[in-house]
């Protein structure tokens, strides 16, 4: 076990312009919110966000109470975050490069100041104030990572309009099913998407996902210029509209509780929950988390390599980085495009001094050979951070020896697309680190740990994880289904937020992830859902049954093990797998895919027909001896069955 202590830096200790340097300073700033957080958060928000009217109320409501209203956070005040992220900053920083772009060619580069950043964001907000969109509306954007799509998510969000971002990986049928279930009337898209040379058709899956629906418009950013199937009167071109329009926008004022975005997400049963985040909480804790964290200096060159498609990209490469009127990288191509080296190439080209990943990139690109990160000047680099899954201890120590020579603090930021920011990390300038240990939890966020006989954990020891209190960033509801949101994540250890997370706490109280729980697989950091894989799986019509269990890859964190059980009389053929993928790549997309098909006589249930997936999970991670108490199966052979046919799936680390 690396229990060993990394000190904060020397350097970045020194330098650091934010007034918290120490972690004395640290727990007390918790301390001081834990006994008064309505005067705490208040006095944050003010300071941070560019209200209209400042809020004088804290927190409303309490998670006991959560089944009959959501909470709600600073609900007298009123405000449109695209003037905390955008108007604020032009007397002092209109000249200064809001987004930075890197396109799929390294040599595209696009510097967006504030100030242009503004005018785009108003013509925008104008264009699509003309198609109608107004307060309350939503709007599904289906881009890659181009500057126009941060512009489509702040104009929408300037209209008071709420904004759905889709990732471009999802296939026709998931971007149908988030366009009914959110009732978009507007699709934001642009003709195709570029990554590491290859073109996805985006507007393609567009049309096909909205064939038959109520879609009023979809507007349409020439982006490759390839060919594109227009429907007159729908379709729009977002040049056409957004040239000719005013750069001059009169923001929509909006309540602190009105929705800001709804971002899909899957758990561990049925159909991926839209979850809700409102305006002035989510500002506010973005904005707090991203500069302590981070020890965000005002010339700092940022760059968080996410998609704007998850969690990670909507706080921290858009609304926090821009909060606190910061340049954020919006990068379009792959970590291996044009080869392994391309992170550290820009870290050179542009002098990043804050870089953002996953994990799962880091292990890649470790595999690929120091070669790729050394042939690159990183001396720009201060603070590294990872987000998406457990970061292994030798991924940690090459991120830090390797990739930041030693010189750089590592953050390892634990949160979810629920709580909207960070809530368990390091401050770079601050927090002794640990390899592998996301360390200590943000103000307002009081973690506890419950056993296996739902017992709290005292001191050191393991078990799963749940937050005690409403913290301002927490995700207030799942569209249209409140008694969902409640269930799911109230109504495990009532009345507290379960997270899905098993974790340990150390003796010097740090908090170490273990990864999730129930039946929710982290592919890449990308959240995915078993029961998502299984009903793609018995949609092929030779396919009687299945089960889906993740087991420890190597690279990808986990990979994806499916049990499948065929009709009578069919044979698992070549052909029936590519069927099985293809309606996988369908129902979800590109990025979900099996690495591994156990053809099984059937599943191990129990008599009243549950599938034991600690059984399943144990013979695909090779671990068969010790599969616990079996004594409630209804048919004992299928196990036997199951463990002779075991396969060895790719990479199982
Ligand atoms: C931000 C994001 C959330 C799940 C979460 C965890 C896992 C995320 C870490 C982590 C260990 C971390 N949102 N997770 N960060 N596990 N250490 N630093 O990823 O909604 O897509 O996923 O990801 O299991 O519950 S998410």
């Amino acid at each position: 076990m690396h229990d060993d202590i990394f000190p904060v830096p020397e350097g970045t200790r020194q330098r650091s312009p934010n007034p918290l340097t120490t972690l004395d300073a640290w727990r007390a700033m918790r301390a001081d919110a834990q006994h008064d957080p309505d005067a705490f958060w208040l006095a944050e928000t003010r300071r941070r966000i560019a209200w209209r009217t400042p809020p004088t109320l804290g927190l409303e409501g309490s998670f006991r109470d959560i089944g009959e209203q959501p909470v709600a956070w600073f609900a007298d005040g009123t405000l449109n975050v695209t003037e905390s992220c955008l108007d604020r900053h032009l007397a002092t920083r209109g000249d200064k490069v809001a987004i930075l772009w890197e396109g799929d060619e390294p040599d595209q580069v696009r510097r967006i100041t504030y100030a242009e950043l503004h005018a785009m964001v108003c013509k925008a907000a104008n264009a699509l104030s003309d198609l109608g969109v107004r307060k309350g509306h939503r709007v599904i954007i289906y881009m890659g990572m181009v500057p126009e799509a941060v512009v489509a998510m702040l104009a929408t969000a300037r209209l008071g309009a709420v904004h759905s971002v889709v990732f471009g990986g999802f296939s026709s049928d998931s971007l149908r099913d988030r366009v009914i279930d959110c009732g978009a009337r507007v699709v934001i898209t642009m003709d195709e998407g570029l990554r590491g040379g290859r073109k996805i058709p985006l507007k393609a899956t567009v049309d096909h996902a909205c064939l038959g629906l109520d879609v009023q418009h979809v507007v349409v950013l020439r982006h490759t210029r390839g060919p594109v199937g227009w429907v007159e009167g729908r379709d729009v071109d977002w040049h056409q509209i957004v040239q000719p329009a005013s750069a001059e926008h009169r923001a929509v004022e909006c309540a602190a509780e009105d929705p800001l975005f709804i971002l899909y997400t899957s758990g561990s049963t049925g159909k991926p929950k839209g979850l809700v985040h409102t305006c002035g909480g989510y500002l506010t804790w973005v904005s707090f988390t991203h500069q302590h964290v981070f020890d965000l200096r005002e010339d700092d060159v940022y760059a968080c390599v996410a998609d704007i498609g998850w969690i990670t990209g909507h706080s921290y490469i858009v609304y926090g980085p821009l909060a606190n009127g910061a340049t954020t990288l919006v990068f379009e191509s792959t970590p291996l495009y044009p080869d392994a080296g391309r992170y550290w190439d820009m870290v050179e080209r542009h002098k990043l001094t804050i870089f953002y990943t996953a994990p799962t990139a880091l292990r890649t690109l470790a595999a690929a050979g120091d070669a790729f990160v050394e042939r690159s000047n990183r001396s720009s680099l201060r603070v590294l951070g990872t987000v998406g899954e457990p970061i292994n201890p030798g991924a940690w120590i090459w991120y830090h020896g390797v990739v930041g020579e030693g010189r750089c603090s590592i953050v390892d930021t634990w949160w979810q697309t629920e709580t909207g920011g960070i809530c368990i990390a390091p401050l770079a300038a601050v927090t002794p680190q640990k390899p592998g240990s996301a360390t200590l939890p943000m103000p307002s966020i009081e973690p506890f740990l419950v056993d296996a006989r739902g017992d709290r954990v005292r001191g050191p020891g393991s078990g799963l994880l749940c937050l005690e209190w409403p913290w301002p960033g927490i995700a207030r509801t799942v569209w249209g289904d409140h008694e969902r949101y409640v269930s799911t994540y109230f109504g495990q250890v009532p009345p507290y937020y379960f997270t899905g997370d098993g974790c340990r706490r150390d003796e010097d109280g740090y908090f170490w992830i273990t990864g999730r729980v129930d039946d929710v697989i982290n592919v890449s950091g990308h959240r995915m859902g078993t029961a998502e894989f299984e009903s793609a799986l018995v949609s092929v019509d030779a396919i009687a049954e299945s089960a889906v269990v993740g087991y420890p890859h190597t690279m990808k964190g986990q990979g994806v093990y499916a049990y499948v059980v065929v009709q009578p009389g069919v044979a698992w053929t070549a052909e029936l797998e590519r069927a099985a993928h293809d309606s996988i790549r369908t129902s979800i997309g590109a990025h979900a895919r099996v690495d591994c098909f156990q053809l099984v006589p059937g599943l191990p249930k129990t008599r009243s027909g549950k599938v034991m997936r600690r059984i399943l999970r144990k013979v695909a991670e090779g671990d068969p001896s010790n599969l616990g108490d079996l004594s409630t199966l209804a048919d004992p052979s299928v196990v036997d069955a199951i463990i002779d046919g075991a396969l060895t799936p790719p990479n199982r680390g």
